[in-house]
């Protein structure tokens, strides 16, 4: 270990740390969700973790290294927005006002308002001025110390604009502190031009769309909107059979407004992650814990649509179903650029627990991108993506919003105080 300090590039001392890995118990009264480990010594090499040790273990390297006294402050994974839809043109502040006077989401779907205003808008936009609209959403998750986000298509409905949309995503990432998840939802909303046709929609998502992202790498995962205002499961099957069928792994919005049975589909496809699930039944939690899929919960939706049906967190709980939490940044449902907000709604609005609501930005947000072996704990091993927080515990990250106790980032090894 002494050895492993030695060669380190950076190391913190004095430092309490919110491990997030399930294989360690808390110490001090913490809730043991949070793997706290206290006063300790962490060092990183290049761009990952090689050493976790107690301060009475700590030996001083003689080697020029920078040390940083974290002086009793706080380590946690950096964050990860597992499900986002920043990448679009235009806004819907003109439906939101529309709604207050009394219109719901799904009516203004049908008028041909919500997704495909914004697909309107997003089909304009030249690849550079998407880069330009998205990049402030970005920068406000990046700041509150998101390190990996998951952006999907959806507002392009064609194969050059679904394929523009991958794209601006692909250049944020390049163009940023961060690392973007690209996921291809070609299946958001029945393009205008397919209106009597969506079987003929499916057709070209899964004959010329997804071969095409596969072709330009443009794509991690594939995604589908089943809902009665999208696509039905028959339609959803035959995208998941395409994009396994190219390799790609597969996640769904499911039971969002109603109860579709998306997540028993989902499951047989061993998806990632099925996100919304506000009306998943027993049924659909017993098959997507038999699947490993990761339950992602969208509070900014649910709040933002004022939605009553809270999804069934104590089932989830029964049967270990992972849960992530992520914004749904989107014009529509959910225009919140805040992981801390949606942090803190898990709790208020969904009554999870904020060692849970922690493990939903980390460990969780993780696994719904198939990126667990490498991001979302602080574990030897682990990619160096690390945040230092002036707070006394971990729950107050769930607990207070607006507040700015962000001191230090680390990405890929790279420290910069903010
Ligand atoms: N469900 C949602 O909440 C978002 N997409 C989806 O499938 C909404 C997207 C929008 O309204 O623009
Ligand atoms: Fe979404």
């Amino acid at each position: 270990v002494t050895a492993l300090f030695e060669t380190a590039t950076y190391i913190w001392i004095n430092v309490n740390i919110a491990t997030m890995d399930s294989n360690v118990t808390s110490q001090g009264d913490f809730d043991t969700g949070y793997g706290v480990l206290l006063n300790q010594a962490v060092a990183i090499v290049d761009d990952c973790i090689c050493a976790i040790v107690p301060m009475q273990q700590y030996i001083k390297p003689s080697t020029d290294i920078t040390i940083i006294d974290a002086k009793g402050r706080w380590l946690t994974p950096s964050f990860i927005d597992a499900h986002t839809h920043l990448v679009y043109a235009g806004n819907r502040a003109d439906e939101f006002e529309q709604r207050l006077q009394g219109a719901s989401y799904q009516e203004l779907a049908k008028r041909g308002g919500g997704i495909l205003s914004t697909v309107n808008a997003t089909r304009k936009a030249s690849l550079i001025e998407l880069i330009e609209n998205s990049q402030p959403r970005l920068d406000a998750l990046i700041r509150e110390g998101v390190s990996c986000v998951e952006i999907k298509s959806g507002y392009g409905l064609t194969i050059e604009d679904e394929l523009k949309m991958l794209r601006a995503a692909k250049a944020l990432g390049a163009n940023n502190q961060v690392r973007v998840s690209t996921t291809l939802l070609a299946a958001h909303s029945i393009p205008p031009e397919y209106a009597n046709n969506p079987d003929g929609y499916i057709d070209l998502i899964c004959d010329e769309l997804i071969p095409a992202a596969v072709a330009q790498s443009l794509v991690d995962a594939v995604d589908v909107f089943c809902e009665q205002i999208a696509f039905s499961a028959q339609q959803c099957e035959r995208v998941f059979i395409a994009a396994k069928k190219h390799g790609l792994a597969v996640k769904g919005h499911m039971e969002q407004l109603t109860n579709q049975h998306g997540s028993q589909l989902a499951a047989r496809f061993n998806a990632l992650s099925v996100d919304h699930l506000e009306w998943l039944d027993e049924e659909g939690v017993q098959a997507i814990s038999d699947s490993g899929t990761v339950a992602t919960l969208l509070p900014g939706a649910f709040y933002f649509l004022r939605e009553t049906k809270v999804p069934p967190i104590e089932l989830l709980r029964s049967y270990q179903v992972p849960i992530a939490i992520a914004t749904d940044l989107n014009p529509g449902s959910s225009p919140i650029a805040s992981i801390r907000l949606v942090m803190q709604m898990a709790c208020t609005l969904f009554r999870l627990t904020p060692s849970e609501s922690l493990a939903g930005v980390t460990r969780n947000g993780a696994k719904a991108l198939g990126l667990s072996e490498s991001i979302g704990q602080i574990k030897v091993g682990m990619q160096a993506d690390m945040l230092l927080w002036d707070i006394e515990s971990p729950a107050q990250l769930c607990y207070q919003f607006g507040m700015n106790e962000l001191v230090q980032k680390i990405f890929a090894g790279k420290v910069c105080d903010v």
